[in-house]
């Protein structure tokens, strides 16, 4: 007769009061963005999830800011996110992969003492091929005087990030975050409209089973990096050969070696020099979340967290997983 006895069930609203009573000088004004982020989370899960359903497949019809074809479910990502979380009083402002600028607090609404600058839904463009897609968030706190926020609030390097967190809406819909106090991870019961505790206190092993890299790019790669996957491969040096597992979708890239131990490596190459994925709302905030699971992130020359943001939109070459295996990246690299 197996064990049924259920583990306790904790709700992620049940564990950020928990998390929050540990700071007794807290407002309560960062529990609540978490809150209204899983809100929206839960609103877009619908969305992702009938997606094939609903006709709502198929591009939107006009570029955004990348210069990509929007996907009507970018359109929706981005405009719940927004709407969640713009009369709440606890923003002062936001920034999208999805807006050229600041995204501003209407005049009628409060602000607030936080920043949040997110990426409503990376890897959509896997959304028509049902791969899983992430939306992935940062909290800063704002640093400047004044109602509204500026780009100086936006443009702070990624230790100053109070929170971080991601959605992935994959086989289920899991929510991972953290305050700076270990790294959370919850799935949502959508029997109940939940998202309950399942992963506490995430630690990534030190070094990885996986390798995510996109290949195609290595002849426009420098030797160094070239050099760098033969190591990983087990082809030069003595590491133990990892297995190539590579989805073209950072969060759920990420997402498994983050719980299995793994390197997801965007190198710089010659068509893309400054690298592919965003520093403010891709790096930094899956940076922050490594960091606390004991692994870590780099340009491949620096530390992430500690790059100064010039741009609200810029790239940054991305060494992200298992702190050995980046080490031996920033060992090369560098
Ligand atoms: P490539 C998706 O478009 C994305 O931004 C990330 O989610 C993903 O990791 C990366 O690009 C894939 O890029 O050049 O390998 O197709």
């Amino acid at each position: 007769m197996v064990n049924h006895t259920p583990t306790s069930v904790v709700t992620i609203e049940r564990f950020i009061i928990e998390q929050e009573r540990q700071h007794p000088e807290a407002s309560g004004d960062l529990s609540n963005i978490l809150y209204d982020l899983a809100l929206a989370a839960k609103m877009i899960t619908n969305k992702v999830r009938s997606a094939g359903l609903v006709d709502i497949l198929g591009s939107a019809g006009h570029e955004n800011v990348q210069g990509e074809i929007q996907q009507k479910l970018d359109v929706f990502a981005n405009e719940t996110i927004i709407k969640a979380m713009d009369h709440t009083g606890r923003l002062c402002g936001m920034a999208s992969e999805e807006e050229d600028g600041i995204i501003p607090i209407p005049g009628q609404f409060r602000t607030g003492k936080y920043a949040l600058l997110f990426d409503p839904l990376d890897g959509s463009s896997n959304i028509d091929v049902n791969v899983p897609v992430g939306t992935i968030f940062s909290v800063v706190p704002k640093i400047t005087r004044g109602r509204d926020g500026t780009m100086e609030d936006m443009l702070q390097p990624g230790r100053r990030q109070v929170a971080a967190g991601y959605v992935i809406y994959g086989s289920s819909t899991m929510l991972v975050y953290t305050t700076g106090q270990g790294a959370h991870g919850f799935t949502l019961d959508p029997s109940i409209g939940e998202f309950l505790l399942s992963h506490p206190n995430i630690q990534i092993p030190a070094t990885g089973r996986y390798l995510s890299v996109n290949d195609s790019y290595q002849q426009l790669w420098h030797e160094n990096v070239r050099q760098l996957m033969r190591r990983y491969r087990g082809l030069e040096g003595d590491r133990k050969p990892m297995s190539i597992r590579y989805v073209g979708s950072l969060v759920a890239d990420f997402h498994r070696n983050l719980l299995g131990g793994g390197l997801f490596a965007y190198p710089r190459n010659q068509k893309s020099p400054e690298g592919k994925l965003r520093l403010l709302y891709e790096a930094n905030p899956l940076a922050f979340i490594v960091e606390q699971a004991g692994g870590r992130a780099s340009t491949g020359t620096q530390r992430i967290l500690d790059v100064q943001p010039t741009e609200l939109h810029q790239r940054t070459p991305l060494y992200i997983g298992s702190r050995e295996d980046v080490e031996l990246a920033e060992s090369l690299v560098a």
